[in-house]
């Protein structure tokens, strides 16, 4: 039961991560923002969309914000 339980929860995960992985996965640096470079390995994030400020980089806020 726990077995299943925990699979259940591993599928839900996925599937609302399935478009942006992790912020912390993202910037690979580690700086708190996602450079261009860094938005490049993730695939479909459209960087302009996302980067609310124009400042060339995207903050936590930014990445994670809905943009649909
Ligand atoms: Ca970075
Ligand atoms: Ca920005």
């Amino acid at each position: 039961m726990t077995k299943y339980c925990l699979l259940l929860l591993g599928i839900t995960g996925v599937a609302f991560a399935q478009d942006t992985p992790a912020f912390e996965e993202v910037d690979a640096n580690s700086d708190g923002q996602i450079s261009q470079e860094e938005a490049a390995a993730v695939e479909g994030l459209d960087f302009a969309a996302r980067d609310a400020d124009q400042d060339g980089s995207l903050s936590r806020e930014e990445y994670e914000a809905e943009t649909e």
